[in-house]
This record gives C-alpha cells, structure tokens and sequence, in this order.
C-alpha cells in the first residue's frame, strides 16, 4: 500500500467512524477497520466530521432564487404559536417545505423515468433488429404487456382473428411505451391497471398524469420563484408526478427489461463482500441500469474471456454486484451481490477488486479516491455520469454496439489482475439467498402452474395465518447504523406472521442477514407464516428486485385486490410500506406513489417536512383522507414495525378478519379449553 486518501489540510485530524456503532455486518466493519488502517477515508468516516444542516433536514432553507438562501427554522415561530414564518418573496414554511419536497420528487421520478425511456429505446432498437445483441426473451409477457398498451396481438385475416407476428407487435410495443414519455395528450396507459376504485379515485382528484415528462418539468416550473405558493396544490403535482414513476416510468422499466433479458423466477446465489474471489479476476458492476451489465455477464461467462483470464493467471471471473445493479443481474442470473449501498468503498478496500463498473444512480464519487489508493480500475459508461477525477477510464456504452463495449469493460479488467499492489484481504462473510420473486414467480409459487393466482396468499390472509403484506424498500443511510434498521423491522415483522416483499439494498441487507432463505422461517417468524413458508417452499422475504421494480410491489397489490377477499382497494388490504434506511430522492418518490395509491408508508430516517408541520399532517392526515394511505415517521426499529402491525390490524378489523386471526394465534392449551 504507497497511496493514501488525500485530505484537506485543515490542521485537525478528521475523526473516524466508531466500527462497532455504524453498522451491524461483520464484513463491513472489518473492511471498514482496514480502510482505517490504511488512512482510506470512506462515507462512514466523512460522516463523523460532517453533521446534516439542522434547517436544511426540516425542510425549510429556500434556495431556489438569489436572494436567499432565506432559513425558516422551527425555533422563529412565535411565542404564542403563530406561525408568521417567512421568506423575502413572503413565502410561507409550508410553501418552502411544499416546493423542496416536490423537487425531490421530481429528482426521483426523472432518475426512475429516465432509466426506464433508455430501456425503452433498448428495447426498440432490438425490436427494429438494429441491434443483435438484445433480443426478445419473453414473448408471454410482451403479449401482456401489449394488451396494457393497447397494441392488439392478433388480426383479422377473412373474418377470423389469427395472431399477430410477434415482431410487429414489439415494434408497436416499443413505439407505444417510448411515446409514454412525451405524448402531446390523453394520460398514462397503465393506470388503468390499478383497481378500478383507486383510478375513479385518482381521477376525481384530477391526479391522472399526462405523460411521464411534463409531470416532472410541472414540478420544477411550479416550484420556480414566484409560481405555485398552495402547499395543497404543490402536493397534488407531487401525486401526479410520483404516479408517473410507480404505475409510468418505473413500470415500463420492469416490464420492458422483463421481456428483453428474461422475468425473473427464484434462484439461489449469495450476497456480501465475502463472494469475491483472491484467485479470481473480480469484476464489480454497481448502479442500476442493466442493459450493459447483462453483457457482461455474457462477455465474463465466454470461453474465450474466461481462457484469457487464464492467460493471466487466473482460475476466472467472478462477478458481482452492488446496489439495484447487483440485484437485476441476480435476480435474472444468479450473480452474486458484493454489497448495497454503504459498502460500494469497501469492495475496493479487500484489494481483490480488478475494476468496478458504474453507470448511473447512488454511485459514490469517493470511489475514484479508494481506487486511487488500491489497483482498481474505476469505469464510467453512462454519458450522463462521468467522474472529474483523472484515475477514471471512461467506456462509454451503446446499446448499437454493446458486446463489444461490455468485451472492452472486461479484458480490461482482467488486464488488471496481474496490477494488484496491496495484500488482499476478503472477509469471510457471505450468505445464501433465495431472489427472483417476480409477482409472476408469486403467482406461480402459490396457485402453479395452471392455477397461478395471488388467491392462496389471500385465503391465509383471510385464515390468519399470514397477518398481512409489508412492502420494505429502500437505501442505507450514514446517519443510520448501517442494516440495523432493516433487520430488526423486518424480524419484528415476520416474528408476527407479516409477509415481506423486499426490493432494493433493503433486499441486499436482508441476503447479508440470511432472511431470503425458506429456511430462516423456522428460525425468525411466528408460527402462521413459518407454517406457510415450509408449506410452500418460500423465505419469509420475499425478494422483489431493484428501485424500479417497486412497480412489481404495486402490481402484487393490485393482484391482491383482485383475487377477492380483502376489499377493492389497494388501501383496504391488510398492507403496510416501509423505507427503513432511505436516502435518495427515488425514495421520496416510491414514498408518495405508494401512499397516493393506498398504502400506509413509514420512513425509519426523517423525511424533510419537519419544519413545516401544517404542510406535514397535510401528508400524513389529509392524504390519508385522499388516498387511503399516509406518510409517517418513526425512527425506532420496533416502534416502526409496531405501527405498520398496528395499521394491518386496523384493516383486519375493517375488513372483519380480526377475529380467524385470534384463532390462529391460540396456543394448544387455549385451544383446549375452547374445545372443553
Ligand atoms: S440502490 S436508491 S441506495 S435502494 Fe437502488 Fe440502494 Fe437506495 Fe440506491
């Protein structure tokens, strides 16, 4: 080791991260020990020397015009309680506290919608067989797909209907899903597959979006200075656009990325920073998008790659991931992931990392400085991320040659192997895991094949054998001890028979921790749901897939509703979200699309509206008199399972399903006496 991480000269010494208080996982805090060591500065050290701004997390420092930045902390309200708070234009908190939150929502669709139009012309582009790399991989769910898009997959020939060709139709398909974007009228097509109650409810609040651009470029017009001052009305843009991402853009992305490279079934592979290999040539993919990371898992897989690597001494490739990349090659491929978020630094720190590969989103720019202080090639590939930093190569990547790209990515990193210049030194860690639970693969595991229906999960619903659906998504957060959030909301909840639907790095802390197993239901959860996860051979947490494939969680919802039983909205299932560790502007996003579509959402870290309470119970309260669902808050891991418990039983009670749950729950000598 002859680098170390350049600090500023400011004549203190910068503290480190306590390894034992900012995470719960082993490996991370072993690498996290040796970055310390080796004077490698990571996010958990940074976080020590700076503290979050007091006003900026409440949600009321306004920045959006010159004359500011204008500060409106909680402690200038007065005295008698009035809030006569204000900006230089006259702003109100609320207003303030209004357009940031918009902004962020903003930020969040466009990173989703944005990732979901580059597959889309992906996807085209195969569809037009102007690329040979990228083909249809599955014709079923294109014919669904196209009946949600209106493009008709069958056509008269004399009178009778005989099925389209199956190219033509996914020409129609891409055209019609691109058009999505940018069309000049009507509104989303895929609203429409929402329970019919929540449309009617969506549009009789005039919520319906327009298409999935204008919502977000509505957002940064009315948050401009001067423009819309109604914290009500900046919500209702705030509903409009989120849906744009959850049942628009994100949507389209899963569904898109389905067809072209496979809908994903359960599959077993592993997670954490023990998958890397010293012999082997370790390839990091991290970010979100996977149309190049499917290369390269075909490109490291080659004989002829896999010769090469021989060449250089050696025994092969292993790939990995980190973040929502990790988790659609594994999902589809069964590549292990290296990591989630809070541990992108630490797989360059065990020195066996050969290159690591980004494309877009919670890619750290830190981490051309770690590399600077191991031999890891750092590869940008997105023309829209690139690094300042001169250590960074950048390969950009296009769909119209991206074999080719995805060999360069890979010969140079196995080029890199023989570079390694300090001791390697990979944690042990790492556990199996159970992924892939498309809502197809849900169907499929519950009803088989000729009976595939959400009705099975519905009847132990109903029984009380299953207590009720938790949606658990989202990030890791520095200011949170890293996975500890996670993991215990999630023991809470299945120790009470909640089933959990799992995407993002919440699924990777969740692999790490050993809950994607069948068998950590006999371990971990309450006797109704460990009953059903051995019946039918699934983990309690059920693996969803990546950020965008939180449109896969509104849709096992709307399925939900319609296999009977339990309500006709979204928002009368026994059914909670959760965002325990979140940090990015997508979760603030996936946060307001689920609540505006029915489901009672907790954040585990404060959401920035603090400052600004009327505009906050105007997320919580009123939304929830809108929509069904509501925003909350609650930082405290039991504390927070408790009340998405709390919220199921609610709507058992609603529904009438709170009394078979009380059977189910009665111990043998309960039981007993019943029967005497
Ligand atoms: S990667 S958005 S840290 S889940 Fe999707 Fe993880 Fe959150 Fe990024």
């Amino acid at each position: 080791m002859n680098k170390k991480t350049e600090h500023k000269k400011t004549g203190k010494t910068p503290k480190t991260a306590d390894a034992q208080k900012v995470t719960i996982d082993r490996a991370t805090r072993d690498m996290l020990l040796r970055a310390q060591a080796l004077g490698v500065e990571t996010i958990f050290d940074r976080a020590q020397n700076m503290k979050p701004c007091n006003i900026g997390s409440q949600g009321t420092c306004c920045k959006i015009c010159g004359m500011g930045p204008c500060r409106l902390p909680l402690s200038k309200i007065d005295q008698d309680g009035e809030d006569n708070r204000k900006g230089l234009c006259g702003a109100t908190a609320n207003t303030i506290a209004a357009r940031n939150f918009a902004r962020m929502v903003a930020g969040g669709v466009a990173a989703h919608s944005d990732h979901g139009r580059n597959v889309a012309e992906i996807f085209l582009s195969a569809a037009l067989k102007e690329t040979s790399n990228y083909t249809i991989k599955d014709t079923i769910k294109l014919l669904a797909v196209a009946r949600h898009l209106s493009v008709d997959t069958t056509v008269d020939v004399d009178g009778e209907k005989v099925d389209r060709d199956v190219d033509e139709i996914a020409v129609e398909v891409g055209e019609k899903a691109l058009s999505e974007w940018g069309k000049a009228s009507g509104e989303l097509l895929y609203l429409k597959r929402a329970p019919e109650t929540l449309y009617e409810k969506w549009q009789k609040n005039g919520v319906l979006p327009r298409n999935i651009d204008r919502e977000i470029v509505d957002i940064m017009h009315r948050t401009h200075m001067g423009v819309d001052q109604d914290y009500v009305n900046i919500t209702r843009q705030c509903t409009r656009a989120a849906l744009a991402d959850g049942w628009g853009g994100s949507m389209l992305a899963t569904d898109l990325q389905d067809i072209l490279f496979g809908t994903p079934y359960p599959l077993e592979t592993q997670a954490n920073l023990g998958i890397l290999k010293e012999d082997h040539v370790n390839i990091i993919v991290h970010g979100h998008e996977p149309a190049l990371s499917e290369m390269i898992v075909a490109v490291a897989q080659s004989e002829e790659m896999l010769s090469y690597a021989a060449q250089k001494g050696a025994k092969g490739i292993q790939l990995g991931g980190i973040c929502c990349t990790a988790n659609e090659i594994l999902q589809r491929h069964g590549v292990p992931a290296a990591g989630g978020f809070l541990q992108q630094e630490l797989v360059i720190v065990t020195g066996a990392c050969d290159a690591m590969i980004v494309d877009v989103q919670c890619v750290f720019q830190n981490l051309a400085n770690v590399a600077k202080c191991f031999h890891t090639k750092l590869i940008t590939t997105n023309p829209i991320a690139k690094m300042e930093q001169n250590n960074v190569l950048h390969i950009e990547f296009d769909e119209h040659h991206a074999l080719e790209d995805a060999q360069r990515i890979v010969k140079a990193a196995v080029d890199n192997f023989e570079n390694r210049d300090a001791e390697v030194m990979i944690p042990q860690e790492k556990a199996t895991q159970i992924a892939g639970f498309s809502v197809e693969a849900i169907e499929y595991h519950l009803g088989g094949t000729f009976r595939g229906s959400f009705y099975t999960l519905n009847d132990n619903i109903i029984n009380g054998r299953i207590r009720g659906i938790a949606g658990l998504v989202g990030c890791n957060n520095a200011r949170t001890k890293h996975n500890e959030n996670h993991i215990t909301i999630i023991k809470e909840l299945i120790k009470n028979d909640v089933i959990v639907l799992s995407t993002g790095c919440n699924a990777i802390a969740c692999a790490t921790e050993g809950l994607l197993t069948p068998e950590s239901a006999a371990a971990y959860c309450g006797p109704g749901l460990a009953e059903i996860c051995e019946t039918v051979g699934i983990p309690p947490v059920l693996h969803m897939g990546s950020c965008v494939d939180n449109s896969r969680l509104l849709l096992a919802a709307t399925k939900v509703v319609e296999a009977g039983g339990l309500g006709n909205d979204i928002c009368d299932l026994p059914l909670a979200g959760s965002a325990p560790e979140w940090m990015s502007e997508k979760a603030i996003s996936i946060g307001h699309y689920f609540v505006s579509s029915g489901v009672y959402t907790v954040f585990g870290y404060g959401i920035p509206t603090s400052g600004a309470p009327v505009f906050h119970n105007h997320l919580s309260r009123d939304m929830a008199k809108i929509y069904g669902g509501m925003w909350d808050v609650e930082p405290d891991p039991v504390a927070h399972a408790r009340k998405m418990i709390a919220h199921i039983d609610k709507k058992r009670q609603e529904l009438g399903i709170d009394r078979a749950r009380e059977r189910v729950l009665m111990d043998m000598a309960s039981r007993q006496a019943l029967e005497a």
